[in-house]
Formats: structure tokens, sequence, C-alpha cells
């Protein structure tokens, strides 16, 4: 109810009702590798794709003496047999991924008992993909998921320029890696597609670059520009990312009023037998981010890291600009452990001006295990930060409680996409 108060003398309720309202509350999942129907093959879903997730397939190369090259010789069905084989009967499935599975199926109705994969096959065969995404988002209470998209994709860009028509359960993202990681070749394919650049960076090319971005964000009505940044991120510097973030990026998300979405730390394939899953990480500086912050106080920009030993300096940082959002425990961040350590400090120095956790889900049923687990601990970590509210004597209403909750699984990131800076 929303007018009960809630004391030091009712921490029980108080407790309950924050698991209530975390449980109840449709989020908005700011930062995902998902895709509307439309967009055919790139949208997974399915016990075969949960299976070959890139976390499970790195565990599954150290508990298996298959080697790589007969690994990635096998059909998908194939690899999911085998990751099955390895990581759930031949071991128990205790890590966070593997552990994931098994809520998603749980949930869905399905029986983790059963151990039998082709029934959970039959099960998802007959799902037809959009009546699919209702039925997840119904299970994990999402209200939308934005999409990381980017036209360098070829499997991608195509369907942006056939018109695509949008999907109110999505929304996009614009993805700018290879412009800023890798220019010397992003450089060449703009060429290709009639963009008047050089290598060199000279004015005209940063136009050009800046009309790329522009038709992008039109074409995709993005709701920011996103990178992922190696551990060498260093702005100011004398580089073609600098130029490209200081001359191009960033006047453009200010025409746009978007914010620029930095996820800093990640190290590309320390081993690529691994394929995909063969990413790693490294400790970063916070200084570009504070750097950026504070050179540009008319730009927004959102904001994660991948090391832990990272997190402390960012939300620091993140107290002493309003520019600045601080969203999500990425990738290897995203374990129960790490997320409630980070999840408490956060909103120690912050309070309730944070996005606390994006999924990253790449196939639609992960929403359900990631939000699941997340939304348990934000609520263990927020009761403990009520209840210690209240024993100062303090009175909490429920709404209020509410109000913090929306705000802190999707409120915050939509004020925040929008919000004029003055
Ligand atoms: O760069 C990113 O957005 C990363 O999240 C992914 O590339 C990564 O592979 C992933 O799926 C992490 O969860
Ligand atoms: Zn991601």
């Amino acid at each position: 109810m929303s007018n009960t108060i809630y004391t030091q003398y009712n921490t029980l309720e108080l407790c309950e009702a924050v698991e209530n309202i975390v449980r109840e509350t449709p989020i908005t999942d700011m930062h995902t590798h998902l895709y509307a129907p439309d967009f055919g093959e790139l949208l997974l879903f399915g016990i075969d794709e949960l299976l070959t997730y890139h976390y499970l397939i790195a565990e599954f190369f150290r508990m298996s003496e298959t080697s790589y090259d007969d690994f990635w010789a096998l059909d998908k069905t194939a690899q999911a047999d085998a990751i099955w084989q390895c990581l759930f009967i031949e071991n128990s499935p205790i890590s966070e991924a593997c552990r994931g599975v098994l809520t998603v199926l749980d949930q869905l109705g399905l029986d983790p008992t059963s151990r039998d994969l082709n029934a959970y096959r039959a099960y998802f065969a007959a799902q037809d993909p959009s009546d699919f995404i209702d039925t997840v988002y119904e299970t994990a209470n999402l209200a939308s998921t934005v999409m990381t998209n980017d036209p360098f994709d070829d499997l991608e860009r195509p369907i942006w320029e056939s018109g695509y028509e949008g999907d109110s359960r999505f929304h996009a993202a614009l993805r700018i890696d290879p412009l800023l990681n890798d220019w010397t070749h992003s450089c060449e394919r703009l060429k290709g597609w009639g963009y008047d650049v050089e290598p060199g960076l000279n004015e005209r090319t940063l136009a050009e670059i800046r009309r790329f971005l522009d038709e992008w964000m039109c074409r995709m009505n993005a709701l920011y520009m996103a990178v992922s940044l190696p551990p060498e991120f260093a702005f100011p510097e004398d580089s073609p990312r600098a130029k490209i973030i200081e001359h191009c990026i960033l006047p453009v998300a200010r025409k746009h009023n978007k914010p620029f979405a930095m996820m800093i730390g990640v190290t590309r394939q320390v081993n690529p037998r691994l394929r995909l899953a063969g990413d790693s990480l490294g400790k970063s500086s916070v200084a570009p981010v504070e750097a950026l912050c504070a050179k540009f106080p008319q730009n927004k920009f959102m904001v994660t890291m991948l090391t832990r030993e990272d997190q402390h300096e960012l939300t620091v940082t993140t107290r002493k600009f309003r520019n600045l959002l601080l969203f999500g425990c990425w990738w290897f961040l995203n374990n129960p452990s790490l997320i409630e350590e980070m999840t408490r400090m956060r909103i120690e120095l912050l309070g309730p001006s944070i996005m606390p956790q994006h999924s990253d889900a790449r196939v639609l049923d992960q929403v359900i295990y990631k939000w699941s687990h997340s939304r348990h601990i934000i609520a263990k970590v927020l009761c403990d930060k009520y209840t210690d509210l209240v024993e100062t004597g303090w009175e909490v209403q429920h709404g209020e409680m509410k109000r913090d909750i929306e705000r802190m699984l999707g409120g915050n990131f939509w004020r925040f996409v929008d919000l004029e800076l003055s």
C-alpha cells in the first residue's frame, strides 16, 4: 500500500515491501545485445543458444579435453550437447552462467529435474519469436530493452537500410567501436559507403564522420552512442580515437542531446581460439572520464568499467559530475558477490542516482535469469539501506521507496537520456 509507513519497529515488513517493489517494477534494460524480430537470425533464443553462450564456452574448455578445432567443427546442437554433458552432467552447474540456464528453464515452466535436453528443445522450437518475446518480457517483468546496433555489422546494416520500422519493446543504441578503435579500416569502409574521408582526419574527413554519425543517429532513432574501450584508453591524447571523440562524437551527441556511453576496460582476444569467449579485461584509468566530463559539461556521459579495482574511483568521479551516469555491473562483474559489493558501495556514495544494472543479454531468455538474480541482490542491499535509515528515527513511506526503486530500474536512464544540461 502506497501510504504504509515503515519505522524501526516494522523492519521485517519494510524488507518484504522492498523485495515486492523490486520484483514488481518493470525494468528498462539499458544495455543488451538483443534484437527485435525484424532482425531475423540476429535475435537468439532457446536452449542451444543459452548453452553456447560465450560465458559457458570459456567454462567448457576449462573442464573438457575436447580440442578447440573439434569443438568449433561441431554444429550448434552438437556444441550445446557437449556443453550440457560437460558442465551440467559431469560437473555440477554451480557457476553463475550455468545457474542462469537453470533459472531460465525453471521460470519458463520447464522441469530442471528432468535434465532432458530434447524436451527443452521441443519447447523452444514451438515458440513464435515475437510471441516468445512477450512471454520472456512478462516472465522477467521488463518494460523494454536497448539493443546494441552496429552500422559496421554486415548482417545488421541492411536491415536498417531497408527501412526497419521499429518495435516498441526494443530501442536502439548506435555502437561505434570500429570507428574509435580501428580508424584505419573504418576509414576504408566509410569511403566505400560514399563518405569523402581520408586517414589523415583533416577537416573535411571530420565533417564527413559527423555526417555519418548524424545519419545513423537519425536512422536508428538511437538513445545513445556507445563504445567499448581498452584499458589503455586515454583522453586527451594525440590519437585518431581522441580526435574523433572530441570533433565528431561529442558534437553529434550534443546536437541530438544524447549521451555517449563508454564501457572501459576490455582487452579483446587474449585467446583468439575461444573466439567470442576470448576477450578479457584490464585495470583502466578513470582520468579520461574525469577529463571528458570536466571539459565538455554540455555533453552527457554514461560509464561502466570492467574491473572490480576501478569501481571505487569511478563511483567517486560520478559524485563530481552531474553529466555522468554510472551504470551496470558489466560482464565479469555480473556475478552475485560483485553485484552486491558494487551496489552497496554505489548506493552509499551516490544514493538512488544510479542505474545499478543492465543485463548484457545476448540470448533473449537470459534476461530472465540476469534480472531475477540481480533483482534479488538489489532488494537485499536496499533492505539494509532502508533499515539503516529507519534506525535513525526517520520514517519511510511505501510510495517513497517505490519512487526510488522505479528510478534505479529505469527512470534514471530515461531522465538522463532526455536531460537538458544548462
Ligand atoms: O562490448 C560489449 O558490449 C560486451 O558486453 C560484449 O562484447 C561481451 O561479449 C558480452 O557479451 C558481455 O557480457
Ligand atoms: Zn555488451
